[in-house]
């Protein structure tokens, strides 16, 4: 789109809303500052760089075989900077911990070093990203349906090990980039069938959380995400929302919540501004769930509007950190990064550019229709003219333009792999 089309768009919109009492310019400086963190796995379907050979367990699955997929370290860096120039504003890269740099060696899980992510950091920092990251429960022989919270002292000992070793690491990342880096814990625990012992396996992963945190880190933030089931796993799930809420608030820890993780009709916004009276800060997996925890690409649909305005509602801007989750291996998996990190940004910006102080004032005053008017009409205000100004202020593709570049890079790049 022509620069002076965007700059004319804008210029109206800006006034238009002046007029409810909101300022664009202010709403785009915010923008800019909240970094969205992109997570690594889409860019290969969960696989990372184990050598292992193994199936993804676990009971989450990546469904689709388009060609392309990132297939070593190089390739997935070269995936995910070709995706961050086509997305506007600040980002972080959330790694797992199988992503480690382990060339020829079989390192295992609980053998896991800092070093194994010295090239990684040194990458980050040369682009100009800051990292988080993950222990990874899963796709691993030792996996099961039990880890932190096995009866087996042996395994769940290797998951402390390994769980605790991601948080030396997570530490070593954020003092490198001095900015504590966001660990999450998500373990896949739980039972195809009933089981009688509930109780027995959430004491168990309470002890194992307890003995993971006993190390007090400065550089670094635990959080930890809750499920309502994983394939495989659809009767009981050791980790549940009520699990992490209880332990969340009496440790102090940082819940996670991933938008595919509740039932259907729940809605996941509503959520922030209990959390946030109880537990530190909140972090987010934004992903979209379809039917059942389908790790669909995160559109803008009116569950990320909710979340993104609720954020904002909340004032919690600097309490919530915004990751995305989702596994789509069925459309350009870079394709997949651009849309699902754009349209977060949109929700995030429409958030921004809410008439909250007016609507505020109707609230206060018992002015239901005049409230629920200005909730309506707000949703048709000139806001894409605001994400349009804010792409090309950035320096990314304005509207659909990114399409035939991502084709480009198909021809080029992704399509010529095996
Ligand atoms: C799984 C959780 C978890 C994973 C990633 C790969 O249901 O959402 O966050 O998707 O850790
Ligand atoms: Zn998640």
């Amino acid at each position: 789109m022509k620069n002076e089309l965007i700059e004319k768009a804008y210029a109206i919109a800006k006034e238009r809303y002046a007029a409810v009492g909101v300022d664009t310019d202010a709403a785009l400086e915010q923008l800019r500052n909240i970094p969205i963190s992109l997570h690594c796995w889409q860019a290969d379907d969960v696989t990372g760089f184990e050598n292992r050979g193994g199936d993804l367990t676990g009971g989450i699955q990546a469904t689709g075989n388009y060609p392309g997929k990132a297939r070593n370290i190089d390739e997935l860096r070269a995936d995910i900077l070709k995706a961050r120039s086509y997305i506007p504003g600040t980002h972080r890269l959330n790694l797992h911990e199988i992503y480690g740099e382990f060339g020829d060696e079989q390192v295992d899980r609980d053998q896991v070093e800092p070093r194994h992510f010295a090239g990684w950091i040194a990458w980050a920092k040369e682009h100009g990203l800051k990292l988080d990251f993950n222990s990874t429960s899963f796709s691993h022989p030792k996996s099961g349906d039990l880890s932190l919270s096995n009866p087996d002292p042996a395994i769940r000992r290797f998951w402390i090990e390994h769980t605790k070793r991601c948080r030396a690491i997570a530490e070593e990342m954020g003092k490198a980039q001095g900015d504590p880096c966001i660990m999450n814990v998500w373990v896949h625990d739980g039972s195809k069938d009933q089981t009688v012992n509930r109780m027995e396996y959430r004491r168990l992963l309470k002890e194992s959380l307890d003995e993971i945190f006993a190390t007090k880190y400065d550089h670094m933030k635990d959080c930890i995400e809750s499920k309502v089931f994983g394939i495989g796993l659809e009767s009981y799930t050791v980790g549940s929302n009520d699990f992490y809420i209880g332990y969340g608030a009496s440790r102090g820890k940082i819940v996670t919540l991933d938008t595919g993780h509740f039932h259907p009709t729940e809605s996941v916004a509503d959520k922030l501004s209990s959390l946030l009276l109880f537990t530190p800060e909140v972090m987010l997996h934004v992903s979209r769930p379809v039917r059942w925890d389908s790790d669909h690409v995160t559109i803008m649909n009116d569950e990320t509007l909710d979340l993104m305005k609720e954020i904002v509602r909340c004032g919690a801007l600097d309490k919530v950190h915004i990751g995305l989750d989702y596994f789509d291996a069925s459309i350009n998996r870079i394709g997949a990064y651009v849309i699902g990190t754009r349209a977060t940004q949109k929700c995030l910006l429409q958030a921004l550019l809410e008439p909250l102080a007016k609507l505020r004032e109707y609230e206060a005053a018992g002015k239901g229709f005049e409230r629920l008017a200005l909730l309506e009409e707000a949703k048709s205000l000139p806001w894409n003219a605001v994400w349009d100004k804010f792409c090309a202020e950035c320096g990314v593709p304005v509207g659909e333009a990114y399409i035939a570049e991502i084709q480009q890079y198909e021809r080029d790049v992704t399509s010529k792999r095996g």
